[in-house]
């Protein structure tokens, strides 16, 4: 953003360098990690690119397990970064190849959790910047209205696009989600591979922490 100060960005920095544990692998709302602080997830279509964003902004190539197979992460997985948040990387939607009733109890789960937890301050709706938003995005998009939960757009893989048909889609993306009364009003965009707009968005992340 540009709007971001030093601080802010140091503040991220500093908040990612800390140590983090991962805490646990959830597969139904009895196994979920306790309350304990603040929450961050991470939502969107299968192969989007969740857990390698949570790599790049932990710094930690294999702490989240990333695939060429979509639908590579299954349960709710839980890192406890610092003390001070727990990062979530839930698994993604849209994955055909799996046995229904697999896709179908991910998919109840991550909604309940997303719709039920007090401790989330942001649901990251993570889009690949090639596809822009489909129908599955705009259900949680709505899911996430009803329910009050506050969500940001983060346009994913921004390295495999070129700049004039980014902006097309930066733009495009802005106008809907704009429409969306719990949205927030700004759209990250990253990529993991070359850690592009990673350090904005640990800044914006640092800020939804517990404090020290
Ligand atoms: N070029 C490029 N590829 C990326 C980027 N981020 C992720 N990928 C690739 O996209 C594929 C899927 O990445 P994951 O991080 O496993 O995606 P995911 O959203 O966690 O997928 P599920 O766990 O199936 O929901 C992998 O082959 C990654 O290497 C990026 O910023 N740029
Ligand atoms: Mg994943």
């Amino acid at each position: 953003m540009d709007s971001l100060t030093e601080a802010e960005i140091e503040a991220g920095r500093l908040l990612f360098a800390g140590e983090c544990q991962f805490i646990a692998a959830s597969n139904s709302l009895s196994n979920l990690a306790p309350m304990e602080r603040a929450e961050i997830a991470f939502a969107g279509r299968s192969n989007v690119g969740k857990s390698s964003l949570v790599n790049a902004l932990t710094g930690r190539k294999t702490l989240a397990r990333t695939s060429q197979t979509p639908g590579r992460t299954r349960q709710l997985i839980f890192f406890n970064l610092a003390d001070r948040l727990n990062l979530v990387d839930l698994p993604g939607y849209g994955y055909a190849s799996a046995p229904k009733t697999d896709i179908e109890a991910w998919s109840k789960l991550t909604r309940k959790f997303l719709v039920g937890r007090q401790t989330l301050q942001r649901v990251m709706l993570l889009i690949d910047c090639r596809r822009g938003i489909g129908k599955g995005d705009r259900l949680i998009m709505d899911l996430l209205d009803e329910s009050a939960v506050s969500w940001a757009i983060i346009l994913t893989k921004a390295d495999k696009m070129k700049p004039a048909a980014l902006a097309k889609i930066y733009q495009e993306t802005s106008e809907e989600a704009a429409k969306h009364v719990a949205a927030f009003p700004h759209i990250f965009v990253t990529s993991s591979q070359e850690g592009r707009g990673v350090a904005e968005l640990r800044a914006h992340i640092a800020a939804l922490a517990d404090p020290r």
